[in-house]
C-alpha cells in the first residue's frame, strides 16, 4: 500500500506506517493514507478553556469550510465523541463541560483523536485530500509532576495551542471583581504547565500558539473607570478590540501577536514570555493570540443567556492552515 509522506498517525502524530494503518483501519477515513494530515494538540492548565475551545472551534471550522465550498466531515467515531462530550453539553444543555479526565483513566475520551476531512486542495505540495486531527489534553496531566507518557504525541504536532487563563492573574481577577460572575473552577500555574510542556517536547519545537483564553474577561477591563487597563483595553484602535470575522490577514495577525505579547507582559506574565522566548529561539515558530470561546462569562454552571459569541477563535488554527495553503481569503 502506498502511504503519503504527508500522512500522520492520528494518535502519535508520527509519519503514518503500514502497521499503523492495519491497527487503525476502522478509524481512518477514505483517502487518509494518501492525504495530508494537519495535527493540532491543545495545552494549558486545568480550566484554561481547552475543551470549550474545541467545542466552539469545530463549529467555526464547519462554517469556514462551508464558505469555501469544502466539506468539513468528522469520522463516525469523532462524531460520536464530539457530540457526547462537546456539542451536547455546550450547545444543547447550554452548560459547561466537566474537567477532562486524566489520559490514564478509563473514561479518557480524549485518547481518541478527533479526525475531520477538510476537502481536496491544490497547494504547493500538489493536489491532495486534507485532514485535520485535533487532540484535547487534560490540564491535570499537564500539571502533573510525574511525566505522562500518553502526552508524547504533542512533540510531533504541527501546532500546539497553549491556552493561558487571564483569570489566573491575580491583578486581573481582582480588577474584575463585581464586573463578571466569579468562575467556579481554578487551574494550576501556567508556568509549571509550560515547564512540563518543554519536558514533553524535549528538543522538538512544534509551532506554538500562545493564546490568552477567555478574552471576554480581559475586554471587561476596558470598562473600568480608570487605570492602566482602561488605557489598553479601552483603546478602540487596538487589533484586539475587533474580530475580523472570516477574514484572516497576516498584517492584522502581526498586530494581534504584538499586542497580546505586551498584554501578557502587563499581566505579570513577563517571566512566562521570557521563558517562551528562550525556549523558542526561532521566533517564526511561536505566535501570540487572544480568543474567547464563549464571548462572555458564564454564570455558575450555566452559559450566559445570550448564548455563545466566539471571538477570534479561528486565528490560531488558520495560522497553520493558511501557511499550508488552505482557506486563504474569506470564502464566499
Ligand atoms: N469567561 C469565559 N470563561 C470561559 C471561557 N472558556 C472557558 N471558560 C471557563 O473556564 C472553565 C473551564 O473550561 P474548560 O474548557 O472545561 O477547561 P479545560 O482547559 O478543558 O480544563 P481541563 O479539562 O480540566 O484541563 C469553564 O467551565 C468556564 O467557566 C470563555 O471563553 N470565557
Ligand atoms: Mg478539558
Amino acid at each position: 500500500m502506498e502511504i503519503s509522506e504527508f500522512a500522520r498517525d492520528p494518535e502519535t502524530f508520527l509519519q503514518l506506517t503500514e502497521r499503523d494503518v492495519a491497527r487503525l483501519s476502522d478509524q481512518l477515513p477514505d483517502g487518509y493514507t494518501q492525504g495530508v494530515t494537519h495535527t493540532v494538540a491543545m495545552a494549558g492548565a486545568r480550566a484554561s478553556g481547552k475543551s470549550l475551545y474545541i467545542g466552539v472551534v469545530v463549529k467555526l471550522l464547519e462554517q469556514l469550510a462551508n464558505r469555501f465550498d469544502q466539506p468539513f466531515a468528522p469520522t463516525s467515531a469523532t462524531r460520536t465523541v464530539y457530540r457526547e462530550h462537546y456539542e451536547r453539553p455546550l450547545f444543547e444543555a447550554m452548560s459547561l463541560m466537566g474537567a477532562t479526565p486524566s489520559s490514564r483513566s478509563e473514561d479518557a475520551y480524549q485518547n481518541q483523536p478527533l479526525i475531520f476531512r477538510l476537502g481536496r486542495w491544490t497547494t504547493p505540495r500538489g493536489e491532495h485530500d486534507h485532514f485535520l486531527v485535533i487532540r484535547d489534553v487534560a490540564g491535570e496531566d499537564l500539571e502533573s509532576r510525574t511525566p505522562v507518557p500518553q502526552l508524547n504525541f504533542m512533540g510531533s504536532a504541527d501546532l500546539i495551542i497553549f491556552l493561558f487563563d487571564p483569570l489566573q492573574v491575580h491583578q486581573v481577577k481582582s480588577n474584575l471583581k463585581g464586573l463578571i460572575p466569579e468562575q467556579l473552577e481554578l487551574g494550576g500555574d501556567p508556568a509549571v504547565v509550560l515547564e512540563n510542556l518543554f519536558g514533553i517536547l524535549q528538543g522538538r519545537r512544534p509551532r506554538l500558539a500562545v493564546t490568552v483564553s477567555k478574552f471576554d474577561t480581559v475586554q471587561q477591563l476596558g470598562r473600568l473607570k480608570d487605570g492602566q487597563w482602561k488605557q489598553v483595553m479601552g483603546n478602540p484602535g487596538s487589533s484586539l478590540a475587533r474580530d475580523t470575522g472570516w477574514d484572516y490577514r497576516e498584517s492584522d495577525q502581526r498586530l494581534v501577536h504584538l499586542e497580546t505579547q505586551s498584554l501578557l507582559t502587563m499581566m505579570d506574565a513577563r517571566q512566562l514570555v521570557n521563558r517562551l522566548q528562550a525556549g523558542y529561539p526561532d521566533s517564526r515558530a511561536i505566535r501570540y493570540f487572544a480568543v474567547s470561546s464563549l464571548g462572555q462569562a458564564p454564570v455558575g454552571e450555566e452559559l450566559a443567556r445570550e448564548g455563545i459569541a466566539p471571538y477570534r477563535c479561528l486565528d490560531p488554527v488558520r495560522w497553520l492552515l493558511w501557511d499550508n495553503g488552505l482557506f486563504r481569503g474569506t470564502g464566499s
